[in-house]
């Protein structure tokens, strides 16, 4: 090879050697081997050789190409090398972080109030009963006491359904079913949805009610008052609470109470609360039980489940429970 040539692919290694990405590599390659690269050049000048000079010039200078075809490859297999060892060391995994875990989700804070009131009330004796949301005038009124024209259905606002249905404005209605099917003794609570056209920061639409309904013979206002006050201190867990019963009026239940609670210590001591009411069923809602009202006694209770979870909770807006936000919700697990 002539001295001129060998010069030309020394050229070639070292400008190979310095290109470091594809680009630079493809840059040095058009250089010599491109359309207006040195090689080339040297190649169409063969034209104005005579035959046999051509053919010698013509072998050193294929010789040539190879060689820096050669480098070119090499070149080219280095820079894919180097780039896959970079991203490799890149993208390495740390085996022995911990991993990310699978988020156990968890309970809202209305059904975990649910839970423990049904808890408290399964370890006195009590059963739990559900019912239909979508319910008959007679069940959520007429048997309570309350038939047509009477002036405490206007306690209630009431939502109306086709077909002459009500959505349940209290739970009361699960207790007339479950005290028409079964026998006395009774004791059943009735936690669950309830609705009424009611709307602001402190009445939803729709919220959850607890009722409860004893009947037995000789039970006195004063077995009510034990078993509802010493529920309150177990929900709240408070043997100290102070629980009072002030006299109210429900359709229901005469003689009727309302009943308030009093925190001895933390941020609402001090202060009575209306938690609940309560009363002794009244003899006509007995009666549409099928039950003689001289014999048998009845004492219910009722309480807004979303009210006992804000005071256990220190919870301060109502519309919390029911806005979905996972920063919220997070905050329960018991
Ligand atoms: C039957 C007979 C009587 C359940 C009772 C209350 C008093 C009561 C309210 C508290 C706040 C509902 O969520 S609230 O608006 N409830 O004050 N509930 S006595 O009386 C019954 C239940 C069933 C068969």
């Amino acid at each position: 090879m002539d001295s001129t040539l060998s010069d030309l692919v020394e050229q070639a290694r070292v400008a190979l050697a310095e290109s470091g990405d594809a680009t630079s590599l493809a840059n040095a390659k058009a250089r010599f081997l491109g359309r207006d690269g040195s090689l080339t050049a040297r190649m169409k000048a063969l034209g104005s050789l005579s035959g046999e000079q051509k053919a010698a010039a013509g072998r050193e200078l294929n010789v040539a190409k190879q060689a820096i075809e050669a480098l070119v490859s090499a070149r080219e297999a280095r820079i894919a090398r180097a780039q896959l060892e970079a991203r490799l060391a890149q993208e390495s995994v740390d085996v022995t972080l911990p991993g990310r875990g699978m988020g156990a989700g968890g309970l809202h804070p209305i059904t975990l109030t649910i839970a423990r009131i049904e808890a408290i009330f399964h370890s006195i004796g009590f059963d739990v009963a559900d019912g239909p949301e979508i319910e008959e005038d007679f069940y959520n009124f007429t048997a309570l006491n309350t038939p047509e024209n009477h002036p405490a259905r206007s306690m209630h606002d009431t939502f109306y359904v086709e077909g002459g249905l009500l959505l349940r404005t209290h739970t009361s209605p699960v207790q007339v079913r479950y005290a028409r099917m079964h026998p006395p003794p009774i004791r059943v609570i009735a936690p669950g949805k309830t609705y009424r056209v009611d709307s602001d920061a402190t009445h939803s639409p729709m919220f959850h009610q607890f009722e409860g309904l004893w009947i037995d013979e000789d039970i006195s206002f004063a077995d009510l008052k034990s078993v509802y006050s010493d529920f309150l201190r177990r929900f709240f867990e408070s043997d100290s609470l102070d629980v009072r019963f002030r006299p109210s009026y429900f359709p229901f239940t005469e003689p009727s109470a309302e009943i308030d609670i009093r925190f001895p210590d933390g941020p609402l001591a001090g202060r009575w609360l209306e938690v609940s009411g309560s009363g002794q069923v009244h003899p006509n809602v007995v009666r549409n039980f099928g039950l003689d009202p001289e014999r048998w006694v009845g004492f219910a209770f009722g309480s807004g489940i979303e009210r006992l979870a804000m005071l256990r909770y220190g919870i301060g807006d109502l519309r919390l429970f029911y806005d979905n936000d996972l920063r919220f919700l997070q905050q329960f697990n018991r």
